[in-house]
């Protein structure tokens, strides 16, 4: 991997077993990045987005980090970069990731001199 990469869910998607029946969906916590890759429109240039669909498994995570590894949003990190301690990383076949909005945006701040998430 020589850029990081982020998967997401779409904007909107069809959830066919919510609790309320079938309806359309968002994944807050894929908005919440949407929402720091809005404020910091070079970062969104920086890493390579790929989209999941809701429904599991997800093979471009699933392959990548094994079955128990399908959250979205997740960050597949770049070979060598640097992460910093900031953010929680996970490894997988050898692979780095985090796997949480919070942890995404704090390695962001790490990297690319954007503004900590409030709280962490
Ligand atoms: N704590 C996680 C929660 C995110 C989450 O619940 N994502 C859902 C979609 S809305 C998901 O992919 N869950 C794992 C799964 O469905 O296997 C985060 O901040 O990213």
């Amino acid at each position: 991997m020589n850029k990081d990469v982020l998967f997401l869910l779409a904007p909107g998607f069809e959830e066919p077993m919510s609790q309320h029946g079938r309806r359309r969906e968002f994944c807050p916590e894929c908005a919440e990045i949407w929402g720091v890759l809005a404020y910091y429109p070079a970062i969104k240039e920086a890493v390579d987005i790929r989209y999941q669909p809701i429904a599991r498994p997800r093979a471009a995570l699933v392959a990548l980090l094994g079955e128990e590894n399908q959250n979205c949003p997740t960050l597949v990190l770049a070979d060598g970069v640097d992460a910093g301690s900031h953010a929680e990383v996970k490894e997988s076949n050898g692979v780095r990731f985090l796997d949480n909005a919070r942890d995404i945006a704090k390695y962001f701040a790490h990297r690319y001199g954007t503004p900590f998430p409030r709280g962490s």
